[in-house]
């Protein structure tokens, strides 16, 4: 009997947590019907507000946040959600209720009307006392992680501290296990980034990335992919290896990214499947968040990229050898 995404996490870290995922992918099933049936529908689009990023939202988006929040809201241990679209964490009355679901809704979702992927993050937080002060704590204090990418197949990934797996839905709407003990090579023959932006990044990313094209990272020659929707090119840098960067640039200094909505779920699991992420000198999960939409660079992929990337920021600032 193939095993399903609640009962793979029950089986591993109790009902609690088990019962968290499967209300992820209940609304994943409806967010993956409605992207597939959007041409048929009213659905392409802008919503016509802006979420408090700044940003247009687009239907879907306002689609995959109501059902997230929906969803989730029925279960006696969430005691809250933090979503990139809201201003602030929607508290759930349940007493006793120990996680917080912390996500992204429809990442990558200016692509919609063009019909490229796009994807759910989110990742799971222990909750005591204060929501927000439970959330802001090192990534490294996460309890699990996981993204679903709408794409010729609908795919969902996650990892619990240990290891990653992957799931795929099926014409039942159930996702089952399709891949245990996922692995990212430790070198990949892909860089992906938004080159356009190249000339107002710091020079170090510069430099790094004439490396990767010039063939002088251990003599391996690269090619470009670059989806622009983070998801769909973290997952083919999962699978096939490589680098995603998006540095910091002259109009997002800190970096465009969310540290909790994207950098941190994505590099538990880059992690749990033997890659590395970085915001350029630091860890990624090694640091703590100021707010909740906070926003960092992030750079994310092969080890050996990774290492290289950081080497090459911590000899621009002086810091030495790692
Ligand atoms: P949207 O959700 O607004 O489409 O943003 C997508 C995203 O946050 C992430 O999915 C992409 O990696 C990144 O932005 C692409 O940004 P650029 O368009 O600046 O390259």
């Amino acid at each position: 009997m193939a095993t399903t995404v609640e009962q793979y996490v029950t089986e591993r870290a109790g009902a609690e947590l088990g019962s968290v995922y499967g209300a992820v992918a209940a609304a994943a099933r409806e967010i993956a019907r409605k992207i597939r049936l959007a041409g048929l529908g009213d659905i392409y689009g802008a919503f016509g507000a802006t979420n408090v990023q700044g940003e247009q939202q687009q239907k879907l988006d306002v689609f995959a946040n109501d059902e997230l929040t929906r969803i989730l809201g029925t279960l006696p241990c969430v005691a809250a959600i933090v979503s990139e679209e809201d201003e602030g964490p929607v508290l759930f009355d349940h007493a006793g209720a120990k996680f917080a679901v912390i996500f992204d809704p429809l990442d990558g979702s200016s692509n919609i009307d063009v019909n490229v992927n796009v994807g759910t993050i989110f990742s799971v937080a222990k909750v005591s006392g204060d929501v927000v002060a439970s959330v802001l704590v090192p990534g490294t204090e996460q309890v699990a992680a996981g993204y679903v990418v709408y794409g010729p197949s609908c795919v969902f990934v996650l990892t619990l501290g240990s290891g990653v797996a992957s799931f795929t839905l099926d014409d039942s709407g159930e996702f089952l296990l399709s891949s245990d003990a996922m692995k990212m090579p430790t070198q990949g023959p892909y860089y992906s980034t938004n080159e356009a932006n190249a000339a107002t990044w710091p020079a170090a990313y510069r430099d790094y990335l004439a490396t990767l094209i010039g063939g002088k990272l251990n003599d391996k020659a690269y090619s470009a992919r670059y989806i622009g929707s983070l998801v769909a090119d973290f997952h083919r840098t999962l699978l096939k290896g490589g680098v995603f960067l998006y540095p910091p640039t002259e109009k997002a200094p800190r970096g465009k990214l969310r540290l909790l909505y994207e950098a941190r779920p994505l590099a538990m699991i880059a992690e749990q499947a033997g890659g590395a992420a970085v915001n350029g000198a630091d860890r990624i999960l090694d640091l703590a968040a100021e707010g909740i939409h906070d926003r960092t660079a992030l750079i994310v992929g092969s080890q050996v990229e990774v290492e290289a990337l950081q080497k090459t920021v911590h000899e621009s600032i002086g810091l030495g050898a790692l």
